[in-house]
């Protein structure tokens, strides 16, 4: 069957709510994935960061596939020997003191939401269904419908209203403004650390540590969204070490189920998501054992094969070379670590054409909104093969030129 075949059969039978390239990848191993037609292609995308240990990790095939033959699934009406373990080891790794552990990254987000509204109502002394959470323009933090609901973006919202009442707005970047945002009834401010959809935006140097201190002297919490910038992406474990803070709530995902599993988790306080209790929230699929084993040996492979130490040299290897490119076409390149963006000018005709001549080229990579290609590989990616890709890259530009 060829390529024509299966994107017939998806547009036929699949809801269109994507535009994905037209590559049908039918195997993957590491950095590289093979089409039905046999093309291998080298992945700069690597599912959204949630890939980042690489596709089918041997490890965490391993994982997967031990588990699977044991037991897969409780609920949470008994217990089970993988979640326990799960939970201490990420405590161990991350120094939060309690994990709730979800499936996707926007349940996760979720999740923050009524661990701050709770903790508003019950320690901050916020009346009953006034609390009030702060987020940024441009975000991007999931497809709910209370996440869409505070998202800037009229194309996540239209038509999906009516939307949850309790979030304001602010500029991204500007701290004046979330100072002034802020009232008595504010549980949490809910911050990307880099907004990544927003088209890789990195805030001003000093942005985050000050709105952490703005959070601690008025009593609100400061939650981050990790769950693209975390677990090594940006060269760190996780993108707010760069200012050296440690965020009240912390929400990850993706790459926590090493590209094998889907599994999300909100790390904070025994103060905060202590106050959780039975009845309270909950998941069917929420700390099953075969997520939780895969998300233990996923832990273990970036920090036992250095990826976060990888990504943070091959980024900025990376970073330095993108920006020997010259093209009237480019404004800027920008990133952290293996995150990386190239912002073109609005005269380029928009990044899609780019990231479809690329395709052609062997290399998989996707736009953020109209103007800017993302570069984001698995965090096991090589000096040579970031050659290879480099290669590919300045040949399209010089194509399209
Ligand atoms: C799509 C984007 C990336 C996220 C942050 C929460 C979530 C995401 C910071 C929700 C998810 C994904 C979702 C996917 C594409 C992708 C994406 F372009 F849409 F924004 F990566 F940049 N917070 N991002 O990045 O996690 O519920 O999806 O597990 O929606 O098309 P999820």
């Amino acid at each position: 069957m060829d390529t024509k075949f299966y994107v017939d059969v998806e547009d036929l039978y699949g809801a269109h709510n994507y535009h994905p390239l037209d590559v049908v990848i039918t195997k993957a191993k590491g950095i590289w994935v093979w089409d039905v037609e046999g093309k291998k292609h080298l992945d700069f995308l690597s599912a959204y960061s949630a890939v980042n240990q690489g596709h089918c990790h041997p490890r965490i095939v391993k994982a997967l596939t031990e588990q699977a033959k044991k037991v897969t699934l409780t609920s949470r009406a008994f217990r089970n020997d993988q979640w326990p373990m799960l939970a201490k080891e990420l405590c161990d790794l991350t120094g939060f003191e309690m994990v709730l552990p979800m499936n996707s990254g926007a349940e996760a987000v979720e999740t923050a939401i009524k661990a701050a509204r709770m903790w508003a109502y019950q320690k901050k002394g916020v009346a009953q269904d006034e609390a009030e959470i702060i987020t940024c323009e441009n975000n991007f933090h999931g497809r709910t419908i209370t996440i869409i609901g505070f998202s800037t973006e009229p194309l996540y919202k239209k038509d999906f209203g009516p939307f949850t009442s309790g979030f304001v707005t602010v500029p991204y970047g500007d701290i004046d403004a979330l100072e002034e945002a802020i009232t008595p009834n504010t549980a949490a401010f809910l911050v990307e650390p880099i907004q990544a959809e927003a088209g890789i935006i990195l805030p001003p140097e000093g942005y985050l540590r000050k709105a952490k201190e703005i959070c601690e002297k008025n009593n609100v919490l400061f939650i981050a969204d990790e769950i693209q910038t975390g677990l090594g992406r940006t060269g760190k474990l996780f993108a707010c070490e760069y200012e050296g803070i440690t965020p009240d709530v912390m929400i990850i995902g993706k790459s926590l189920g090493g590209g094998c599993y889907a599994i999300s988790a909100v790390l904070s306080s025994r103060g905060i998501l202590g106050l959780f209790s039975p009845g309270s929230h909950g998941s069917t699929f929420g700390a099953n054992p075969l997520a939780c084993a895969v998300a233990r040996e996923s832990l273990r492979v970036i920090k036992e094969e250095k990826m976060i130490e990888n990504s943070a040299q091959m980024g900025e290897y990376f970073l330095e070379k993108l920006k020997t490119i010259k093209s009237k076409h480019i404004k800027e390149v920008r990133g952290k670590g293996l995150l990386i963006g190239v912002e073109l000018h609005p005269e380029a005709d928009g990044a899609r054409q780019f990231c479809e001549a690329l395709k052609d080229e062997g290399l998989l990579c996707k736009e953020t909104h109209e103007n800017v290609i993302r570069f984001a590989p698995p965090l096991i990616i090589k000096q040579k093969e970031l050659n290879w890709a480099f290669k590919r890259i300045k040949k399209v530009f010089k194509k399209l030129e």
